[in-house]
């Protein structure tokens, strides 16, 4: 305790001195942070940071209010951070809650976990925004992977069944039995599985997307068991936008589609690949259901969208290649799809949707659930015309 309190009377003396030369700087800044460390245990440090952080900027916290400090750098790069705005002046007893947000992350280093969230970079938020799609490492640590590989289990063996037609491929024809499945795909296993819900993927995931969103408040709108067959030729995601599958509405369309990597990913054995940029297209691609044909009502039909792509498109595409534990993010309007399982092994992946509160609001109030059961899907807001009439 008395190393402690020397330490803190240390860091107070060199802080004192620190702040002498940055204080003209953050003068006018009325924005305290709140931070708390890695391990949860709160810091509480009032802070006030410059505007602008260098990674050798030494942030100004007030002698009194000292509990540690360190450069900004590493702060940044370590910790989640909530404002909470303060008049300038008021003690940090009175703090008031402000609007949610993130302090500047101009130049945090690397992204990281932090107990039931994850830090993202500003890069990670930018290239999201520019591409349509970011990979974000190291969601789950392998300790936290059993948690979402045993329900994944279980769905495989068939000990938790979905019902109708949320257990299906999407790659080939309606009529395969599960054996068959080249790309397994359980829809909503949280609701046919509820022990699911709360799970650590699904508590960082939504820190992820609230930051890649900037703010906005995002909910769950679906989520999705996908897993390709080994040595599976035809266990093709086909090319698709996923606002192609979902109702064309008039609230916010911020999306972000969370693909959780249970095996790595690799070209080998079907990763899944981008077209960057499509999401700044103004208009939805068309699309058509995969394998159609005259008569789509017949064993033909498949439960998968499909568009086409340019020559230009194909020389732009990227193929992303995570490891286990890693995830893609992905926007509503970016085409995306992935190639055939080559390898000796499943490729497995756990997908989490969200959206804004009042757009899955919004689909519900349609009766729209994601459920391939559901009665108002594709075929009610796409007209589609045979490939060969
Ligand atoms: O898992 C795949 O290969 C494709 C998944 C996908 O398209 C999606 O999650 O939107």
């Amino acid at each position: 305790m008395r190393r402690a309190r020397r330490a803190i009377v240390g860091l107070s003396g060199i802080l004192a001195i620190v702040s002498a030369s940055v204080k003209k700087r953050t003068k006018s800044v009325a924005n305290y942070f709140v931070l708390h460390s890695p391990s949860h245990a709160r810091v509480g440090v009032s802070l006030r940071a410059p505007a602008t952080v260098t990674l050798d900027d030494p942030i100004l916290v007030r002698s009194r209010d000292i509990h540690m400090a360190t450069h900004a750098a590493m702060w940044l790069s370590a910790l989640p951070v909530r404002t909470r705005k303060v008049t300038t002046g008021a003690s940090k007893n009175v703090v008031t809650p402000g609007r949610r947000g993130f302090a500047s992350r101009t130049h945090i280093s690397a992204s990281c976990r932090d107990g039931d969230s994850y830090i993202v970079t500003e890069e990670q938020i930018e290239a999201f925004e520019r591409d349509g799609y970011v990979h974000i490492p190291g969601v789950l640590s392998e300790g936290e992977m059993g948690e979402v590989e045993d329900p994944m289990m279980k769905f495989l063996r068939g000990e938790v069944l979905p019902e109708g037609k949320d257990l299906c491929d999407m790659s080939g024809a309606t009529d395969r039995t599960p054996e068959q499945y080249t790309v397994y795909n359980a829809m909503l296993p949280r609701r046919y599985y509820p022990t699911m819900q709360g799970n650590i993927y699904e508590r960082r995931t939504k820190s992820i997307s609230e930051q890649l969103q900037r703010g906005k408040a995002m909910k769950i709108d679906y989520d999705q068991l996908l897993a390709k067959r080994p040595r599976s030729p035809d266990s093709i995601f086909a090319w698709h936008q996923d606002s192609a599958y979902w109702p064309p509405l008039q609230k916010d369309p911020a999306t972000c589609t969370c693909w959780l990597a249970i095996d790595d990913s690799t070209v080998e054995n079907g990763c899944m690949r981008f077209l960057p940029g499509s999401n700044k297209e103004l208009e939805v691609r068309k699309h058509q259901p995969v394998n159609i044909k005259k008569n789509r009502k017949d064993e033909e039909s498949s439960h998968a969208l499909c568009t086409a792509l340019s020559n230009d498109d194909e020389t732009k595409v990227r193929k992303v290649e995570i490891k286990r534990g890693d995830i893609t993010v992905h926007d509503q309007r970016v085409v995306h799809g992935s190639g055939p399982n080559d390898s000796d092994g499943w490729r497995r992946a756990y997908v989490l949707a969200f959206r804004t509160e009042e757009m899955v609001d919004e689909e519900r109030r349609l009766g729209f659930s994601h459920s391939h059961n559901d009665i108002f899907n594709w075929d009610a807001f796409h007209e589609w015309t045979s490939e060969e009439e």
